[in-house]
């Protein structure tokens, strides 16, 4: 079974927010939306996925998120991140993205910034400032508790 094949695994009970990131390279800074959930006493999940490079896993994650008991995704990635659009567009849970800086980013993640805020009208990402995982999660809880 490739890793595109492998069925989606289902949370956790008590796991309501998922953060995936494009690359592994991400991790350091969305593991910060992870911290701020650990605080809160929130449950998450935390998964590396490319909208480019994984795109049918991407695909599988959104469309299952909901059944699965998630209720709001965090997706950060850089460069010309896809991955909060394309996981919009597979669920109607509500997604923040957060753009990010890696090491080829255009004027300092500006690029992730316009790729990430500039959705088409009817499918909106919520989109917070570059490298800020942290108020993903500050951002995610305040819908859950709305
Ligand atoms: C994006 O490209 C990722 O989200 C990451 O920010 C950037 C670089 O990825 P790697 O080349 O480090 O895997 O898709």
């Amino acid at each position: 079974m490739t890793e595109q094949d492998a069925p989606t695994p289902a949370t956790q009970d008590g796991v309501v927010v998922g953060i995936v990131m494009g690359s592994q390279s991400d991790m350091a800074a969305m593991e910060k939306a992870g911290t701020e959930l650990d605080d809160r006493g929130i449950g998450y999940e935390i998964e590396v996925m490319s909208a480019h490079r994984d795109p049918e896993v991407v695909a599988d994650y959104a469309k299952s998120a909901r059944g699965r008991g998630l209720r709001v995704v965090i997706a950060g990635a850089g460069l010309a991140a896809a991955l909060p659009g394309v996981v919009a567009a597979h669920t109607d849970l509500p997604v923040i993205g957060v753009p990010l800086t890696s090491k080829t980013s255009v004027a300092g993640g500006l690029d992730a910034l316009l790729a990430i805020a500039q959705m088409p009208p009817g499918v909106p990402v919520g989109c917070v400032g570059i490298d800020n995982a942290r108020n993903a999660a500050v951002l995610a809880a305040k819908i859950l508790d709305s």
